[in-house]
């Protein structure tokens, strides 16, 4: 055989990689070398080529792979069709006041269903206490960690760590309340303002019903957002379920379901590549559940739910991750490499 015979044998990479595909979904070596020969290809070179690729241990991985990716979609399908047909419809989120908690866990937190609570932050003495001017006079100077430089961030990570610089409470109010929107200025949740000594008794202004969410606070899992209006927070999805209180302020929401397949394959971590920004494009990959959360209202964000959150005034937030019951899923994080499962 010549060299010339030899490169008759090897196919464009394009079909090479028309024949993993394949072979990776299950399809038999037959039928692939039948089409390949029907669309021209030499026989020879089609049986070659399919029969390298059919015993690579690459392809036999990719197979097991494309039956569990088949047998997860299908379970997310029935998950979306049984959503659609309990939402008959809906595109908003139901607004109710608190229900029992069998209520609340049956209809909303077992099925995955957001909802917002008309009355739960209405009890909090934050509501009256947490006004810029009461919060600059009450803690003066005492520093608070913030995100600053967030609009010319190179690095899109909201919560990137350079970015962390401590600021007066009353700076911190002047900067919120200036006329105008930015994004520049935001104490984020992993900032743990609800930690520091000197903020504790911020605590004495949330109320929680311990029956929903234990009978103490657990700052640890409870974030503390303040902002200016415009500070926006990109597409993401988190591990736990949220209770998102809005104590000042209106913020707008936006929601998609965990079974959004478009947007967890554009994940980047938790974030999603894509980011609607401030209009919803006519081709976004997914319709998206939009809400406006005013002052005295809480959310609940299911776990794995995709939000994308814009303040449209000067907005103090909490969001209360600690429940009376279990609270933490893990979630899909692509990118790691598996430890442990090296071969013997
Ligand atoms: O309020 C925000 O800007 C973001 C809140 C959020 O994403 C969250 O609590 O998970």
């Amino acid at each position: 055989m010549t060299d010339a015979d030899d490169d008759a044998l090897v196919l464009h990479p394009q079909w090479q990689a028309w024949v993993a595909e394949n072979l990776a979904r299950g399809a038999g070596s037959d039928e692939v070398i039948a089409a390949l020969v029907e669309d021209g290809v030499e026989p020879a070179a089609a049986e070659a080529c399919v029969d390298e690729l059919d015993r690579s241990p690459g392809i036999q991985e990719a197979r097991r792979l494309w039956r569990r990716v088949g047998a997860l979609e299908q379970i997310v399908r029935l998950r979306g069709e049984h959503r659609h047909r309990q939402a008959e419809g809906h595109t908003t989120v139901a607004r109710r006041p608190l229900p029992s908690v069998d209520a609340l866990v049956a209809r909303y937190w077992v099925p995955g269903v957001p909802v917002i609570l008309t009355d739960l932050v209405t009890r909090w003495p934050a509501l009256e206490r947490w006004t810029p001017e009461r919060l600059a006079a009450r803690f003066g100077d005492e520093p608070i960690e913030a995100c600053v430089g967030r609009q010319d961030a190179v690095d899109p990570d909201p919560t990137w760590k350079p970015l962390r610089q401590e600021l007066g409470m009353r700076e911190l109010m002047e900067r919120i309340t200036r006329p105008g929107r930015s994004n520049d200025t935001y104490v984020i949740a992993k900032n743990a303002a609800l930690r520091r000594p000197g903020l504790r008794s911020l605590l004495d202004d949330i109320v929680l019903p311990p029956e929903f969410f234990g009978d103490s606070l657990t700052p640890d899992r409870m974030g503390l957002w303040i902002g200016p209006a415009g500070t926006h927070t990109p597409l993401h999805h988190d591990g736990d379920d949220s209770m998102f209180c809005q104590v000042l302020g209106r913020k707008r929401i936006r929601l998609a379901p965990p079974e959004s397949l478009p947007l967890l394959e554009r994940s980047r971590g938790v974030y999603s590549h894509w980011d609607p920004g401030d209009a919803l494009e006519p081709d976004a990959p997914e319709a998206m559940l939009e809400v406006v959360l005013a002052a005295g209202e809480a959310l609940f964000i299911p776990s794995g739910w995709w939000h994308q959150v814009d303040a449209l005034d000067p907005s103090i937030s909490v969001s209360v991750l600690e429940w009376a019951w279990p609270n933490d899923y893990g979630w899909y994080r692509p990118g790691s490499v598996l430890r442990g499962s090296q071969p013997a």
